[in-house]
């Protein structure tokens, strides 16, 4: 059997397993080769070392794809910035600064000003990951906001400093087991709470932040390509598993992440000046240990019989159910469907056709 037969096999095998079915085949004289389906312009190209399925690549190369060409980019410290740039080599085909741990913000300011005082419209992204924008790097990012740069700031929120051994950061779920947050005989995993960072940035009333996930690519750009358009501070969090840090097949990155929002635990919201204007509707909505066993870092809360777990699995179960309350994602008929699958862009970050 080929490799991309075994592969076909294996892929239909996890879908009929996890509840998707597999993709019907194309019609006769309508594929396009992987080449020709490509997006005109990739920021971020392949050969970087990011490990199998990870969420934060996928995350990078769908944002770099609906930003266009016409970026430059600070980069906190983190895995985004170690698997695309090991020396002497690079992944970008835009100018990239690597900033420090915490001031991507920082840096990125800089640079916009000096855009500015160039005359240039060139837009200025800066990148973190949980660890460096929900802790380290929010003051940087703050100051940012306040300051009315105009930059889209985004988050690739995989849920613990990953780059180095899997700590526990303030985006990391309650319950979940990390090198620092240890699940065992005295605690189950982390006891905190994720912070909801999106409702503190809402309170800079900033002219556009959202979350999105990897899960919805087509929704994730639409959200790129809105924030490019405006000339002031924007923030966008991006749910991005991890694979290694989550403990789940590498397969699965899209199933985990799609999950996350069915349940509730990760809402996909839209905020404009401080107030919720759009939501992705749950119309279907799974208890959340359908996410939970899925992956490793929470298997301690799978173990039947267990009171200690029955306790955790109802906590994260309130918290889902708390964000569909408050932000009124209960939809009606079918699943939420992202059927515009990876939006192909053209130059300038355009829908393809419109260069
Ligand atoms: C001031 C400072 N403290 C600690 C570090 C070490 N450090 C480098 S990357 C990293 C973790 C990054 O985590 P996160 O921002 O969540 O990104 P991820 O690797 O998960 O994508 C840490 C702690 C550093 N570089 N600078
Ligand atoms: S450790 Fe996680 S975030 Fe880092 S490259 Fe691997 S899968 Fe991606």
């Amino acid at each position: 059997m080929s490799v991309a037969n075994e592969r076909g096999e294996r892929l239909s095998e996890l879908r009929q397993k996890y509840g998707r079915e597999p993709l019907p085949p194309r019609a006769e004289g309508t594929a396009d080769t992987p080449r020709e389906a490509q997006p005109k312009f990739r920021g971020l190209d392949s050969g970087h070392r990011a490990c199998q399925g990870c969420g934060e690549a996928l995350a990078a190369r769908l944002v770099m794809e609906s930003a266009g060409p016409d970026v430059m980019i600070a980069n906190a410290t983190g895995c985004l910035e170690v698997f695309t740039t090991p020396w002497p080599q690079s992944a970008w085909r835009v100018p990239w600064v690597h900033s420090l741990f915490e001031n991507a913000a920082a840096v990125a300011s800089g640079m916009e000003a000096a855009m500015k005082a160039k005359g240039r419209n060139t837009k200025v992204l800066a990148f973190g990951g949980d660890g460096g924008t929900y802790d380290i790097g929010f003051q940087a990012l703050s100051g940012m906001l306040e300051r009315y740069h105009n930059i889209l700031y985004v988050c690739y929120d995989n849920e613990a400093y990953m780059n180095t051994g899997i700590q526990r950061s303030s985006s990391t779920p309650h319950s979940a087991t990390t090198t620092t947050s240890p699940a065992g005989k005295e605690r189950m995993g982390k006891r905190h709470l994720k912070k909801d960072l999106l409702s503190i940035i809402a309170a800079h009333h900033i002219p556009y932040s959202a979350s999105a996930s990897v899960a919805f690519p087509a929704d994730l750009q639409r959200k790129v390509r809105y924030a490019m358009g405006i000339d002031g501070p924007t923030f966008l969090v991006v749910h991005s598993p991890c694979p290694l840090g989550w403990r789940h097949a590498s397969a699965l990155t899209i199933e985990v992440a799609r999950r996350a929002v069915e349940c509730g635990l990760f809402p996909l919201v839209e905020v404009e000046r401080g107030a919720v204007t759009n939501v992705m509707p749950i119309r279907n909505v799974r208890p959340v240990t359908d996410y939970l066993e899925l992956q490793g870092r929470f298997a301690h809360l799978m173990k039947g019989g267990d009171a200690r777990a029955e306790e955790e699995r109802a906590h994260l179960q309130a918290l889902a159910d708390y964000n569909i309350g408050v932000f009124g994602l209960k939809g009606e008929g079918e699943d939420p469907v992202d059927t515009g699958g990876i939006a192909a862009v053209g130059r300038s970050g355009r829908p393809a056709g419109r260069v």
